[in-house]
């Protein structure tokens, strides 16, 4: 039983690569399993399936913002205007069912009344459990966006987020997009007292409820820029209905731009490897503390050497952590 317990990683990517769903399934339910067994297994499958694509290819989006603002209703939106033009679209929902109802939101494969999704190969959903409270961005979503991004155009992470947690998804996505609702001070609140990182774009959703989404968008456009990010992009601040489809290209037009201004000034592929080396350091702080970090090497020697092995970050993480292990191991 335990041989077959778990498929064959290399031949696993084979299928992956070709965006056989069946096999992107079984590769994140790899990613998503805990026993040592899966890891080694998951370790071969993400070093069989890194690539260059994983520092310039397709684009991962997050798109985040309060509880029942209408993110996955855009979702649903963004995703027909994409699949209308051809393009492959995988997303990672975190579902939001495990905390309590605030804005009457649904999980996306309802708002996109998911059924037809089932029947479309280039369109691939899969919804998580959101593992801490905040709905922020858990561990296995990082190697999960990986794997996705080397079969899908687009990689879509939804997450819940006031405040804090927007942390998280800026540490994994090239282009945030944070979606506001009409008359929602605290986001503004949030941006003024620095609590909230800037997004790379701002949805004000539910634009046909009227002018309050119109001084939304201006009372957001008024914060100006904030170099937090990147330098010189001026964050577009676009109103939306998810609802009555409207605003939905412009939307589309700047997340593509978004990517486009990445592209162009060489700062795509950076920020990459600077995601992925924040990844590599936070899970060895979480599994090992300061301390583990300092027996791998400590932190600086840790980074210059993802630096250096820009394609296998996964494979640097697990010889620093089998590393620490040996060393508590043979500690006793
Ligand atoms: N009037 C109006 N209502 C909208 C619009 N978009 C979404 N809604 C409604 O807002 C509510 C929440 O929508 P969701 O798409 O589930 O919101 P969400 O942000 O994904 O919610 P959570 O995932 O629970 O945080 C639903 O009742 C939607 O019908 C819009 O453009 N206009
Ligand atoms: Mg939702």
């Amino acid at each position: 039983m335990t041989q077959d317990r778990f498929p064959d990683p290399e031949r696993l990517a084979q299928r992956i690569v070709l965006g056989e769903r069946a096999a992107v399934a079984s590769g994140l339910n790899l990613l998503d399993n805990t026993l040592p067994e899966a890891r080694a297994r998951a370790a071969r499958l993400l070093a069989a399936l890194s690539g260059e694509r994983w520092l310039t290819g397709g684009h991962i989006v997050g798109v985040t913002g309060p509880p029942g603002v209408g993110k996955s209703s855009l979702l649903a939106a963004l995703i027909r205007e994409w699949r209308a033009t051809g393009r492959t679209v995988a997303v990672l929902a975190v579902d939001p069912s495990s905390r309590p109802e605030v804005g009457g939101g649904a999980l996306l494969g309802d708002r996109l009344r998911i059924k037809s999704a089932a029947h479309d190969d280039g369109l691939f959903i899969r919804s998580l459990a959101s593992r801490n409270q905040l709905g922020g961005v858990s561990t296995e979503v990082w190697p999960m966006t990986w794997l996705l991004l080397t079969c899908f155009d687009l990689v879509v992470i939804e997450t819940v987020g006031v405040g804090q947690t927007e942390i998280d998804i800026a540490d994994i996505s090239d282009t945030v997009c944070f979606v506001a609702q009409p008359a929602s001070g605290d986001t503004i609140q949030y941006i003024k007292s620095g609590i909230m990182e800037i997004p790379d774009i701002f949805a004000v959703n539910k634009a046909d409820m009227g002018s309050s989404a119109n001084k939304t968008a201006s009372d957001i456009g008024r914060i100006g820029s904030r170099p937090d990010r990147q330098h010189d992009w001026e964050y577009p601040v676009c109103l939306v209905s998810a609802t009555h489809h409207s605003g939905i290209d412009q939307l589309v037009n700047h997340i593509d731009r978004h990517r486009e201004y990445l592209a162009g000034s060489g700062s795509l592929d950076l920020l990459r490897s600077r995601h992925q080396r924040g990844w590599v350091l936070r899970l060895l702080q979480d599994e090992f503390g300061s301390f583990g970090i300092a027996i791998a090497g400590g932190r600086s020697a840790l980074e210059a050497r993802m630096s250096e092995h820009r394609l296998s970050q996964f494979s640097e993480y697990q010889n620093a952590r089998n590393a620490i292990i040996s060393r508590f191991v043979s500690a006793d």
